[in-house]
């Protein structure tokens, strides 16, 4: 089996395409759907007709999730460049173009969709600037195909190209040990573990027994299921969703891979490695970076003799923030930490051993060793001084007095040095220190978070206030330097609470007693929410302990939502949000006493939630009339 990848700028066209093709919406999220906006992955299935399927891979365009672009992008056969005729390329048309071709896609095709909104004159010049947006790409020479997805124009033709493609593609390697690069990991009642991929090389069978990355676990296969149907075997470039036993969600998620005993987990290697042209001059001779490997991004340092003064390919070595299972001859893209554009990415060659290569600077990792000896005396003093204030955020200006540094120099050293993660750049104000002093701070954060977590598992976490207090470190700089760690994912917020990354809270069973016992849904009136008011006097009555904030907790995670003086559990809200919007897309508005029949409860409760809805962005109010407020 083969699978098709979409890629392109956002609103372009592509889940729409997609559906037009297989009458499959990728959009699998509602909120996708309310926004129009792809978010993450989407996948459908194309069957032609003489029975062959093909796995669709739907990713969004839209600039923020170019990391999900890259989990999607990792397994494609073939590209499906989508772009709108009436706007031609776009920016994000030019990054997921370099990212595809840095990965190498074996094949690729161009839609020039929306065509029914241009006339011939506007298709030929969107023509002409999609010839110059594709030279030198992987798509260069692909068949481009006009259609729309409005009036059906030029599908037959796009299905064509696309089995024309599929059928001149090299084989896949079979008898290659299995990678399964993970893209989603969820649980089904009943069934336990499930994760889904494109399985790479090898194949998968029912009973095989795989070993989890990263990490210890084996993994073994319950059932194996394509496209709904089950399978006991599938070979490679299928789209897999694999039930599993042995491994809970704690051990997978998206960016984990399934993979063959063989297959080794490294954390240096040598790499061949294509810088983009716009990243020259970014890129230096030791560089911090953001890994996409699989379907998962890491965090790693490449390490050149010299840093790229050309676009040519050439040798470096990239180590990794923790090993990964590595296949050699895989593609990787790197971006940068911040911000998080693409620099390039090339193809995983042999695993290095420390330091045994010319220009391997671990040694640089040690204080005292290496750059410092060979730094320039300018550099040692900006280094100097940035460690001297300590946690006071220094300034360019006050750096440079203090070091009898010239400040456009000043700002060149810090440059470099913020580049190579060796300080860290505070935002608003901006202000830098020394990354070994927010590293200091950040560890201290991480072991206070680890003991409140321990103390109050029902919290989200710790609020910036909390820990300034607890570490005596004044607040305004304490959020400053958490934005900082938070960009380089050293910890997680949520709600204006900081987490250690991957803790999830829990509740007391004292604890979800007391809030169901006030929160029952009765069953002839479902829809009907509970009194905020009792709920909160007994929380105030009783003793058990943190339950104040354990409703805090339920609160920001959604799943109980206050509205006015009532309180709904989130499968109501669900269930009457589905309703409001399924009713407005088939009426367009509604009054309030519309709604209220639609939900079945009364005026009394319908009322806050309008303007509970108009509040969050759901919908608009125009009199008395609600509608659902497009964005965008
Ligand atoms: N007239 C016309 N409109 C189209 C066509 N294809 C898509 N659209 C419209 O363009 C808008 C965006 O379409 P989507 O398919 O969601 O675009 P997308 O590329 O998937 O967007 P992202 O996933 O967010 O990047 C929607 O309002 C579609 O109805 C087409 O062929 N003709
Ligand atoms: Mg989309």
């Amino acid at each position: 089996m083969r699978v098709v990848g979409t890629a392109g700028h956002v609103d372009h066209g592509k889940s729409s395409l997609v559906r037009a093709l297989t009458g499959t919406d990728p959009d699998r999220w509602e909120e996708e759907r309310r926004r129009g906006m792809t978010l993450d992955l989407g996948f459908a299935r194309l069957r032609f007709p003489d029975g062959t399927d093909v796995g669709i891979v739907d990713v969004p365009g839209h600039e923020r999730f170019v990391h999900n672009m890259l989990a999607g992008a990792t397994g494609m056969d073939v590209l499906l460049l989508v772009v709108a005729a009436n706007e031609g390329p776009r920016p994000q048309t030019f990054e997921h173009l370099a990212i595809l071709s840095l990965l190498d896609v074996p094949a690729a095709i161009v839609a020039l969709t929306k065509c029914d909104l241009v006339d011939d004159e506007g298709l030929a010049l969107a023509r002409e600037d999609l010839a110059i947006a594709v030279a030198g790409t992987v798509a260069e020479h692909a068949p481009v195909v006009a259609v729309s997805s409005a009036t059906g124009e030029g599908l037959d033709e796009l299905r064509e190209r696309i089995r024309a493609a599929l059928a001149a593609l090299p084989p896949r390697a079979e008898h290659a040990p299995a990678y399964l690069p993970v893209d989603r990991a969820f649980t089904l009642t009943g069934h336990g573990t499930i994760v889904t991929g494109t399985l790479m090389q090898g194949t998968l069978a029912v009973g095989d027994a795989l070993d989890v990355r990263p990490g210890e676990g084996t993994a073994r296969v319950r059932s194996i299921e394509v496209f709904g149907e089950a399978r006991e075997r599938v070979l490679p470039g299928s789209r897999v969703a694999a039930n599993l036993s042995g491994v809970t969600l704690a051990d997978v998620e998206r960016g984990s891979a399934l993979v063959a005993p063989e297959i080794a987990s490294v954390g240096s290697m040598r790499v061949q490695f294509q810088p983009l042209r716009e990243a020259l001059g970014i890129i230096r001779r030791r560089m911090p970076v953001r890994v996409h490997l699989g379907a998962g991004e890491t965090f790693g340092t490449l390490v050149f003799d010299a840093a790229p003064a050309d676009d040519g390919v050439r040798e470096a070595l990239l180590h990794l923030r923790a090993p990964r299972a590595v296949v050699p001859g895989q593609r990787f893209v790197v971006r940068r930490m911040s911000p998080k554009t693409v620099l390039g990415g090339g193809t995983i060659g042999a695993p290095a051993a420390a330091g045994s290569l010319p220009g391997d600077g671990t040694a640089d990792d040690e204080p005292g060793a290496g750059p410092e000896e060979r730094a320039a005396p300018d550099v040692v003093a900006v280094r100097a001084a940035l460690e001297a204030a300590g946690l006071a955020a220094s300034t360019a200006e006050t750096l440079g007095a203090r070091a009898n540094v010239r400040i456009e120099r000043v700002n060149e050293i810090l440059a470099d040095d913020a580049a190579e993660d060796r300080v860290w750049t505070l935002a608003r104000p901006v202000a830098f220190i020394a990354a070994s002093t927010a590293e200091e701070l950040v560890t201290r954060v991480l072991e206070r978070l680890e003991r409140h977590h321990a103390a109050s598992p029902w919290m989200l976490g710790a609020t910036s206030l909390a820990l300034s207090r607890d570490l005596g470190v004044a607040e305004p700089l304490l959020v400053r330097v958490l934005a900082a760690a938070l960009e380089r994912e050293r910890l997680s917020s949520r709600g204006g609470y900081y987490a250690r990354n991957g803790f999830t809270a829990h509740l007391s069973a004292e604890q979800i007693a007391l809030i169901e016992r006030f929160t029952v849904v009765d069953p002839a009136a479902p829809l009907v929410p509970a009194p905020f008011e009792p709920l909160v006097l007994e929380i105030r009555r009783s003793k058990v302990a943190g339950v104040s904030t354990a409703l805090d907790t339920l609160l920001a995670l959604g799943r109980l939502v206050r509205v006015g003086e009532h309180i709904y559990r989130d499968e109501q809200m669900t269930e009457i949000r589905s309703r409001l919007i399924q009713t407005l897309r088939a009426k367009k508005r509604i009054t309030m006493a519309e709604f209220r029949d639609v939900v079945g409860t009364s005026r009394k409760y319908v009322v806050p939630l309008l303007e509970h809805f108009d509040s969050t962005g759901l919908t608009i109010r125009d009199g008395d009339y609600r509608s659902l407020r497009t964005v965008r």
